[in-house]
């Protein structure tokens, strides 16, 4: 068995996961009281997006020091305890390891600005500017000039927010640099990393021009994205790494391509352990990405399964590696972007929570997604995200577009959804913290919480804990190959596991309409191992599938 053949992985947000000290603020004691609740979960690693210092520009992906934590979180005494009450209980901690770009709060950016003959200097892309403006055309990540302006004529880039300027990956100085901080917490025993935008580390060199001929900024693609200086870099450092140490690794990065994520986590070289991919969430989207809303967010359940099974195939042919997930920081709700969080919220939670699990690959639950955690209304007055707020300004000076529509498109795809307060019982604040939390609690935690769901054996929360279990046991899951099933039904997602004689057929109806489905003889015959709706369906050769409703059925092979 492969080191992560059955593993599953719970990303926490810790800023909103549980706040021990009251202060308002989820933090690493809050989570260290938590581990039981998440090992009752069945998972094995716990991926911590940043607990960094950090001016907070970027909510820690902008970090000011990788070698210490901020405050708001604890300080490292704290974490050298979780890491060892988590090993405790068989739990491994994964840090983000944000590594395309630093704060300029960071000791070398500030270097660098200070003292042009640094060697700091060359740890970032400083330029002077062309014809009174930037030194090209590219387009920030969030909006705007990918440039920001430093002193008179001198700027810097920055891909994501003003205050995230990208590291120079040429300068072997740097990549040293990156090794350095990642031996720092392996030492400390974190199990390994999630590494944030790794396929933008390399930029096309002399940094040219996007499309000159172009008016306004352009995306610059190509010319920062999937180049294969990134993957030679990726595999150098990895390559130091092995060396030393049994490193897990989840590579993260912007517009994945199944011929790039080939060769980020092809198994075999020093590469990474497995992708993401972001496909499923730009359903919907135009080609400018999620604040496009030229397509007005259409999509059918015909486009979902595409996707699915287009990398399905492609990881299972090319033996790579993939990290399966519907919700993140980054990402709106699950159960209100792919499903119903309304009149079906339960079956669509559990529905979704089916496919997820039942994945080649390896699954990652979002906190809050095991209760199903809604969007929730977000007020312009609350919005805490640069992304949320730069693109409301975008979308009016550059779209041309009336305020209530940006204001509807913000409310739409905000990250800020995914970033509430975690709903742990129906007391104030929904149990996360005795004071005002730092960010609104979404009002439905009187009846979406933890406390509840624990105590409700049909709950969310306890169909997830059914579905862990099923994966870690049974290799058809977590090893099996993929076969897509019924590839052309408009209504209902299908697809073969299997492993030697075992063979798993998972049925998902993922509209809010009864389907009908002419299942095959063989399958008719199967034994339903688990359904989303309380009392069972029966298999029949057409069958009829209530809303969101899904099952996992053991075909029988008579031989
Ligand atoms: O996100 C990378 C990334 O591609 C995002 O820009 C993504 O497209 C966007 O969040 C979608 O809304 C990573 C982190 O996950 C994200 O939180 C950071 O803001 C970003 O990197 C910069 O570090
Ligand atoms: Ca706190």
């Amino acid at each position: 068995m492969k080191k992560l053949d059955n593993a599953v992985f719970y990303q926490i947000w810790p800023r909103s996961f549980y706040d021990s000290n009251n202060d308002g603020i989820g933090d690493i004691q809050g989570i260290i009281q938590k581990l039981d609740y998440i090992k009752s979960l069945n998972v094995d690693y716990i991926w911590l997006s940043p607990v960094y210092q950090s001016p907070n520009d970027d909510y820690g992906y902008d970090v000011s020091n990788y070698f210490d934590i901020h405050p708001d979180f604890g300080n490292l005494d704290d974490m050298k305890l979780l890491i060892h009450e988590a090993d405790k209980r068989e739990l491994k901690i994964i840090m983000d390891l944000v590594a395309n770009h630093t704060s300029t709060s960071h000791p070398w950016f500030i270097e660098a600005l200070k003292d042009k003959h640094s060697p700091k200097r060359n740890y970032y892309f400083f330029k002077e500017g062309k014809d009174n403006g930037p030194p090209n055309n590219w387009i920030s990540i969030f909006g705007g000039s990918a440039w920001t302006k430093m002193a008179d004529n001198e700027y810097v880039l920055t891909l994501f927010t003003p205050t995230q300027a990208d590291l120079n990956w040429e300068n072997p100085e740097v990549r040293k640099s990156i090794v350095d901080i990642m031996e720092f917490w392996l030492k400390h025993k974190v199990a390994g990393f999630r590494l944030d935008v790794i396929n933008t580390i390399s930029k096309k060199p002399g940094l040219p021009s996007k499309n000159p001929h172009k008016k306004g900024y352009q995306f610059a693609d190509d010319y920062i994205i999937n180049r294969d200086e990134s993957v030679a870099y990726v595999k150098e450092i990895m390559n130091e790494i092995n060396k030393k140490y049994n490193c897990v690794t989840v590579g993260e990065g912007m517009l994945m391509t199944q011929q790039a994520a080939r060769m980020y986590a092809n198994q075999q070289d020093n590469t990474l352990d497995m992708m993401f991919h972001f496909d499923l969430h730009m359903l919907g989207c135009g080609p400018l990405g999620k604040f496009d809303f030229r397509k007005l967010y259409h999509w059918t359940i015909l486009d979902f399964k595409k996707i699915i099974a287009s990398w399905q195939q492609d990881s299972q042919d090319h033996q790579y590696g993939i990290g399966n997930y519907l919700s993140n920081h980054d990402q709106p709700r699950q159960v209100s972007r792919f499903g119903n969080d309304k009149k079906y919220h339960q079956e669509s939670a559990k529905a979704l929570a089916l496919l997820n699990l039942t994945l080649r690959g390896t699954p990652f639950i979002y906190q809050g997604e095991e209760i199903g955690m809604t969007n929730t209304k977000l007020e312009k007055e609350m919005w805490k995200d640069f992304e949320a707020k730069n693109a409301y300004q975008v979308l009016q000076d550059m779209m041309h577009l009336p305020a209530f529509l940006a204001k509807k498109i913000i409310q739409k795809m905000s990250r800020d959804h995914s970033r509430t307060p975690m709903q742990w019982n129906n007391h104030e604040y929904a149990g996360f913290s005795l004071t005002k939390p730092w960010f609104d609690v979404n009002p439905n935690y009187q009846h979406i919480n933890v406390k509840q769901q624990d105590q409700n054996p049909n709950s969310i929360l306890n169909f997830y804990r059914q579905l862990t279990t099923l994966f870690k046991n049974n290799p058809a899951l977590n090893q099996g190959d993929y076969q897509q099933e019924y590839s052309k039904h408009k209504q209902v997602i299908g697809y073969l596991r299997r492993y030697e004689n075992q063979e798993l057929l998972v049925l998902i109806n993922l509209s809010k309409y009864v389907a009908t489905i002419n299942l095959n003889q063989q399958h008719a015959n199967g034994k339903i191992v688990i359904s989303t709706y309380l009392n069972q369906p029966m298999l029949t050769k057409k069958m009829i599938m209530r809303p969101y409703e899904g099952i996992l059925v053991e075909v029988i092979n008579e031989s």
